[in-house]
């Protein structure tokens, strides 16, 4: 990691890339995280690894949802706890929500492991660790993201889940829960499924989602709901796909290196 000079022109993404092959030898981050993180930085290559104008307006309903919400809760997974442990923690302290370890790939030392890099972080409660008989089950999931906080998920109204993959959307979304979801993929069926979906990088969603919480929390319930009633999930989808497209567009007339 070292090796990257802070002046490269991609430091920040390479930064990262380091950072999430660090967390997988420290066993926080799944083998597949790698792969996943991976599609994830193909999108936001396209997005120009800035947040476009479109992400902002679904930040802000999701923000809404997670502030009008009566038991939020954000679900936490190996990358997002390397990626913007700080930003989650302040985003639950800032909207009253509670924050859960949820994985795929579940196993009893990646559970403590990212405990322990959100408690690091200054978290003073991480639900969905060491539940043993306590856990309840999310129905019709067979894989591990079944597992779930009694206090937690399996309660939950609302329930914040960046980068997950579509099962456990549609579980939840059948439990009644509004689903938020962060996914640089527009159109896999975690974003498809979410009642809010954030086509953005995860860790400049959650940064601004952070501001947006301040902002918003000045405002009214009735001011807040509006937001929710005006936001059309599948017109914001379209706007993202859209926005890419005229990105490729924009790109496939212009002179791709200079000189
Ligand atoms: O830690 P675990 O065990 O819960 O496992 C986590 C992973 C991410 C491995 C698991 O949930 C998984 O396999 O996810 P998928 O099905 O690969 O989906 C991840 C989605 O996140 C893909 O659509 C990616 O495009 C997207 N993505 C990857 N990195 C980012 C991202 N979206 C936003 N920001 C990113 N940095």
């Amino acid at each position: 990691m070292s090796d990257i000079p802070p002046d490269h022109p991609r430091y920040l993404s390479l930064k990262e890339r380091h950072e999430i092959i660090e967390g997988m030898h420290e066993k926080i981050v799944a083998e597949a995280g790698l792969i996943a993180h991976g599609r994830g930085e193909a999108f936001d290559y396209i997005l120009g690894e800035k947040t476009p104008d479109y992400a902002l307006i679904q930040e802000e309903a999701a923000v809404a949802a997670l502030l009008l919400a009566e038991k939020p809760v954000l679900s936490i997974n190996g990358n997002v706890a390397i990626i913007c442990p700080k930003e989650l923690i302040q985003l639950a302290e800032k909207t009253g929500a509670k924050i859960e370890v949820n994985l795929f790939y579940r196993t009893k030392e990646r559970e403590k492991n990212i405990e322990a890099v959100l408690k690091e972080a200054g978290a003073k409660e991480v639900l969905g660790v060491n539940l043993g008989k306590k856990a309840k089950t999310i129905p019709e999931i067979s894989h591990k993201r079944r597992i779930v906080d009694p206090g937690g998920i399996y309660i939950a109204d609302v329930v914040f889940v960046p980068l997950e993959d579509g099962d456990r959307t549609m579980a939840l979304k059948k439990m009644g829960k509004t689903v938020i979801c962060v996914d640089l993929n527009p159109i896999s069926r975690t974003s498809v499924w979410s009642d809010i979906t954030i086509v953005n990088h995860v860790r400049r969603a959650t940064q601004e989602m952070v501001e947006l919480a301040d902002k918003l929390k000045e405002l009214s319930e009735e001011k807040l709901k509006s937001i929710i009633q005006n936001y059309d999930n599948n017109y914001m989808l379209q706007e993202s796909v859209k926005f890419m497209s005229n990105r490729l567009l924009e790109l496939s007339k212009q002179k791709l290196k200079e000189g």
